[in-house]
């Protein structure tokens, strides 16, 4: 098989929610199309099929879309999969933030019947034929690829900071009162290109539920039309916003909008919840977070995943969530159904959240290799190798219990978004990477670069003096990335060169 013609497809699931014979449709795809016979379960709650050969390209994507899954807004200069929290919640406000993200993602997203998405060896092919008008996009389309997440206040279990535009729900406990509106937010930079950097969104404003479709709007034409089309480092709405000023980008907004936008609500979070483990749904029924590593579904020698999911979505017919943590939630489970799935994953091999230590549950790895074209270093073949000595490293601190987050990525574009992670490594160079600091697990502060080209085994040894020094030192419910950041990375650096 020549290599240049294996493709990877990646479908558009709004809130990444599925029905199960969706799911099943993926399932079976895998199988067929897939050289791997997985799927992947991405950061932004979708699924990628990996190693489709080209002449079946056109064979999975008409498959999707007789199950009604779309691969269009996958990928491409347009808005991308559109995200929220994957936990089915029972009130009102929950179906009122479904309604306005598919609403949302009817507004913005491509109308056009063309395949643009698909890439070939770096080159776009089209699979459909007449190129619609697009109302939005035009015939130019984004400067870049555009990232919409809502999440809801309290709980920033979806990393709302890191996307284009973020939305935080306001609630009042029955009813969404309002959105607080987050822009410029991104993670992608180039090592060797110094003014690129992640961003966490800033605050622009707040709107009435009634204006967000307009407000979302005018936000992605002040991008379309004054964002960077010469180079595409410096392309994402990020850029712009810090070229022009947020005041700047904020009345180019209110002119389009043609009213004033309301001053931000502070924001509070309490949580970045993963969702794992049984949960009550509403009256009667449950819904359990399945813990699915680096979000591979696949059936091993020891842990049949994949073929259990399949025979319990078979069975049982539950709506199936992918989280964007890369996990999966299984709900609308009648309460009497619950020891029965529960015994079919055990049997399966598959721990429940109750047997997986904190920081594994939270880690996350980018996809990398083999088959990204993008990765200089192991990402999501590596991290199984290094979880476990972080596990025995904090056990031995005892400090299992703490929620800390570790990301990995093969690359410094940051596709697991590890400039938000309490520990961050981004892979440089074959079994090198830059190691990071001192972001929070709710996702609200980007960590900073403490040490580069660390070769992986030496990965533990290095964070081993700041566990020890957190251990020791931490205030009362103070997380490892909050106590890195108040102490100063400055401190550990010291500390080495005077023991070296
Ligand atoms: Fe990503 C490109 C995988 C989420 C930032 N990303 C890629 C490509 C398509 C490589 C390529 O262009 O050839 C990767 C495919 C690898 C493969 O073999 O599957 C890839 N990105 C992924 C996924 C699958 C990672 C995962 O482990 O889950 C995620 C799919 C999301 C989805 O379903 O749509 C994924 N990528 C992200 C995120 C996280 C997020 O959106 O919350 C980011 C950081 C946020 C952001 O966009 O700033 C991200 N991916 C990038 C970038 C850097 C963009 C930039 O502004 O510089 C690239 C490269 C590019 O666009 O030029 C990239
Ligand atoms: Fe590929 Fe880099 Fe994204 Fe990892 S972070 S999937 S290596 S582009």
């Amino acid at each position: 098989k020549d290599k240049h013609y294996i493709m990877m497809v990646r479908a558009r699931i709004p809130g990444g929610v599925l029905k199960p014979e969706q799911y099943l449709k993926f399932d079976e795809l895998a199988d067929k199309y897939s050289e791997y016979g997985t799927l992947r379960i991405t950061t932004r709650q979708t699924i990628q099929l990996h190693g489709v050969l080209k002449r079946d390209l056109k064979a999975t994507i008409r498959e999707l879309n007789e199950a009604l899954v779309t691969t269009l807004g996958g990928c491409g200069d347009q808005v991308r999969n559109t995200i929220t929290c994957a936990a089915p919640g029972s009130e009102r406000y929950h179906e009122e933030i479904r309604e306005d993200l598919l609403g949302i993602v009817d507004r913005v997203g491509a109308k056009t019947h063309a395949y643009h998405e698909i890439w070939l060896d770096g080159e776009p092919i089209q699979l459909g034929e007449g190129v619609e008008e697009e109302p939005l996009y035009g015939d130019v389309y984004l400067p870049r690829k555009f990232k919409i997440g809502i999440a809801i206040e309290g709980d920033n279990c979806i990393d709302v900071y890191a996307n284009d535009l973020g939305i935080v729900a306001h609630v009042d406990g029955e009813h969404v009162t309002g959105y607080t509106i987050l822009v410029g937010g991104g993670m992608g930079r180039t090592a060797t290109v110094k003014d690129t950097y992640p961003r966490l969104a800033s605050p622009l404003g707040y709107v009435p539920r009634q204006d967000l479709f307009d407000t979302v709007v005018a936000i992605i034409t002040v991008q379309r039309d004054y964002g960077d089309r010469k180079d595409r480092r410096y392309a994402r709405m990020k850029y712009l916003l810090d070229r022009r000023g947020l005041d700047w980008f904020r009345a180019e907004v209110e002119q389009r909008l043609g009213k004033k936008l309301a001053p931000p609500r502070d924001l509070v979070w309490h949580r970045a919840h993963d969702h794992l483990g049984w949960h009550t749904q509403k009256a009667g029924y449950s819904y359990i977070g399945i813990y699915v590593q680096n979000g591979r579904v696949k059936d091993t020698e020891d842990v049949k995943l994949k073929s259990v999911l399949r025979d319990i979505v078979a069975s049982y017919r539950p709506t199936v969530r992918l989280t964007t943590q890369q996990n999966i939630i299984l709900s609308d489970i009648p309460n009497h159904l619950r020891g029965e799935i529960e015994a079919k994953l055990r049997a399966a091999g598959v721990k429940l959240a109750e047997e997986l230590s904190n920081v594994r549950k939270s880690a996350m790895a980018c996809v990398a290799l083999p088959t990204c074209g993008l990765a200089t270093a192991e990402s999501e073949r590596a991290l199984p190798t290094i979880l476990p000595e972080f596990e025995r490293l904090f056990a031995e601190y005892g400090i299992a219990d703490e929620h800390i987050s570790i990301r990995m990525t093969g690359c410094p574009n940051g596709c697991a978004r590890p400039y938000i992670g309490d520990i961050a490594f981004v892979g440089r160079s074959p079994g090198k990477y830059d190691l990071f600091l001192g972001g929070d697990f709710k996702g609200t502060r980007l960590n900073q670069l403490y040490k580069q080209l660390v070769p992986i085994d030496k990965l533990v040894e290095e964070v081993r003096p700041i566990v020890a020094a957190y251990a020791k030192e931490r205030q009362p419910g103070e997380g490892f990335g909050d106590f890195v950041h108040r102490v100063g990375l400055d401190r550990f650096r010291e500390a080495q060169v005077a023991s070296t």
